[in-house]
């Protein structure tokens, strides 16, 4: 145990971390040169796609430093906001941290939200300079504002280039001989789970680390919190390949694999003991995380009910920071309400059940949750329009406000604040990290950062602001509910909460947009905005017999058929509603806010 370290790769997005990852396990021989491919820790499809990590990654490696061989276990972690549940569930299965830094971009927001996650959990922070290999690298900078900003010592600085190489054997070194070795409390086990997922043939895969004592295959273990017991049938460790072993000891991370087809048995934070140990208490596991926005998600066609249900069963065992409940719609039926940290994790779940589980679905727009008085004193949470009471029954809405960090570049601090104001910001103050680099402070409400924030930071500071941001409190505001009416309907999913002031301008753009994406019907189909009866917004599809045969009479059979066949295509991913029927990409396109 004395030459076990266990550590993660925390930092802003971009900045290299599983780049880095790959270097030290191409050092370490984890990996020969012939099988790396580039960040191989991101082994979904869709990370390998977007070239960003969204899971955690744990891989165990063997060094020899000064004679004795060392145990590493690593952790890659994602640096997007919205997947910073896996870097604190990361983070508690560690001693250790890697702090890494790109040397020409500096310290940014989710560096310092990493950074106080990592000294929450007490770990040993190693400041690592990333990059040191670009021409714009300036490392004197970012070295000054690591002391300056976040207190580190200039002498426990690494500099080390995923790229080349370079540094990365000091690096490897450097954690040897500053992060401590695992402890233990005990010889009784305690292990925690801090990730899982679904395997058709063995069940639930859980990834664990651990604390005490030491864990054999065919043993009966217990999961505290689930109160469930089971026999380990499989345990190992990834190098990054599966490597089955007889035991797991105190200090490690690995897989465990009992067998478990009820998902509901396994929960990620929960303890794992011996079946007859009583005395043992459980681990601190996992704060519950509060999703930060809310949609629904719905079977295009309704007997993919069952389907989209067990899909996001297994996608919450391997994501844990997703969240869902039934609900049901007037226009779409039966379908979820889900609850993610950020409008990239609603766009990596949709994608998700659509590659994984091959589901086509709907999602509506996204909510956050809003406090309601009524005026006969009762207090209600909602987190969708449709669940708005009329107006008449409400003394007052409150909205969630969060606190921002802003950093950016002092040039673009003017367009920045135009952008706050724009969004109803309320200015708090503003800090110099370094001479020309602001951390702006603004309270804004969530619900405008779920539509088009992101887009316009990047636009406006020309992507040189990053971004990060946490919930302060509730506020206040003057908001309605506006419905959306097809065809003389209220289609209750495409209703939306908009502030009233904005409301006229949403209005337009909504029906506008709709137009655009709603095919033409055999008849004509108004499109209006309202708020209660009142309607702020109109615009009409004009009526249409699409014959896709018109232009092929005569001719050859196949040709047509073919023709035919596409047409069906494409009205699979369509919604009747009344009589209209609806892309499904039309329940998104409340969100689209370009103003065209
Ligand atoms: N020049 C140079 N480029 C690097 C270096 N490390 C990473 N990159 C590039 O930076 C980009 C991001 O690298 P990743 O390793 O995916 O970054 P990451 O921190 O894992 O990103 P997320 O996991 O999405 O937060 C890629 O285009 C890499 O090729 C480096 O040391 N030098
Ligand atoms: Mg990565």
């Amino acid at each position: 145990m004395q030459n076990i370290r266990n550590f993660s790769i925390i930092a802003h997005i971009d900045h290299g971390k599983s780049t880095l990852a790959d270097r030290i396990l191409e050092i370490t021989g984890a990996v020969s040169k012939r099988e790396l491919k580039e960040q191989l820790l991101d082994s979904m499809d869709l990370e390998r796609e977007r070239g960003i990590t969204i899971k955690l990654n744990a891989v165990e490696l063997n060094y020899k430093y000064n004679n004795e061989e060392y145990k590493l276990h690593l952790i890659d972690t994602p640096g997007h906001v919205d997947f910073s549940y896996e870097v604190s569930r990361s983070l508690a299965a560690c001693e250790g941290a890697l702090l890494v830094v790109d040397a020409a971009q500096g310290i940014e927001a989710q560096t310092l939200a990493n950074f106080f996650l990592a000294l929450e959990n007490d770990l040993t922070i190693i400041p690592v300079i990333n990059k040191i290999d670009l021409p714009n690298a300036d490392i004197p900078k970012v070295k000054k504002e690591l002391i300056d900003n976040l207190g580190f010592r200039e002498e426990e600085i690494v500099c080390c280039s995923g790229k080349t190489g370079e540094g990365v054997k000091e690096l490897i070194e450097s954690v040897i001989k500053n992060v401590p070795a695992p402890k233990k409390e005990s010889d009784k086990l305690r292990a925690l789970i801090f990730d899982s997922y679904f395997d058709p043939y063995k069940g639930v895969i859980a990834h664990i680390r651990i604390f005490d004592g030491k864990i054999k295959v065919g043993d009966k273990i217990k999961m505290m919190g689930a109160a469930t017991t089971h026999e380990v049938i499989e345990l190992g460790i990834n190098t990054p390949k599966e490597v089955k072993k007889e035991e797991l000891n105190s200090g490690d991370v690995g897989f465990i694999s009992c067998n478990i087809k009820n998902i509901e048995e396994v929960k990620v934070g929960d303890t794992i003991i011996h079946e007859n140990d009583k005395e043992s208490i459980a681990l601190p596991g996992y704060k519950d995380v509060k999703p930060m926005v809310y949609a629904g998600i719905y079977p295009v066609t309704s007997n993919k009910y069952e389907a989209l249900k067990e899909a996001l069963m297994k996608l919450k065992l391997n994501d844990a920071s997703l969240i869902f409940e039934p609900e049901v719609s007037d226009a779409l039926g039966f379908g979820f309400r889900c609850g993610f940290l950020g409008l990239l994790h609603m766009e990596i779940i949709q994608s998700r059940i659509e590659r994984e589980f091959n589901i086509d679905i709907i999602v509506t727009s996204p909510s956050v949750i809003y406090k309601v008085n009524l005026t006969n004193g009762e207090e209600l949470e909602i987190d969708s329009p449709t669940k708005m009471p009329e107006a008449v029954k409400i003394k007052n809405i409150s909205e969630p406000i969060v606190k921002t960090d802003i950093f950016v570049p002092s040039d673009y601090i003017g367009p920045i604040m135009e952008l706050c104001q724009e969004k109803r910001g309320n200015y708090i103050n503003m800090e110099f990290t370094t001479k020309n680099r602001v951390n702006i402070h603004y309270e804004l409400p969530l619900s405008e950062i779920v539509y088009d924030f992101f887009d316009k930071l990047k636009s406006y500071s020309k992507g040189y602001a990053s971004f990060d941001y946490e919930l302060s409190g509730y506020k206040p505001s003057n908001l309605v509910k506006m419905d959306i009416l097809l065809n003389g309907k209220v289609v209750d999913a495409l209703s939306v909460i908009v502030h009233k002031d904005f409301a006229y301008k949403r209005g337009k753009v909504i029906v506008e947009n709709l137009k655009k994406i709603i095919p033409r019907q055999m008849f004509e189909v108004p499109i209006q905005a309202a708020i209660g009866s009142k309607v702020i917004a109109r615009e009409t599809i004009s009526a249409m017999r699409k014959n896709v045969l018109a232009k092929c009479y005569g001719g050859d059979v196949s040709r047509k058929k073919k023709l035919l066949e596409k047409q069906k295509e494409g009205k699979k991913r369509m919604k009747q509603i009344g009589n209209v029927e609806i892309p499904s990409e039309a329940f998104l396109s409340v969100l689209n806010t370009n103003e065209k």
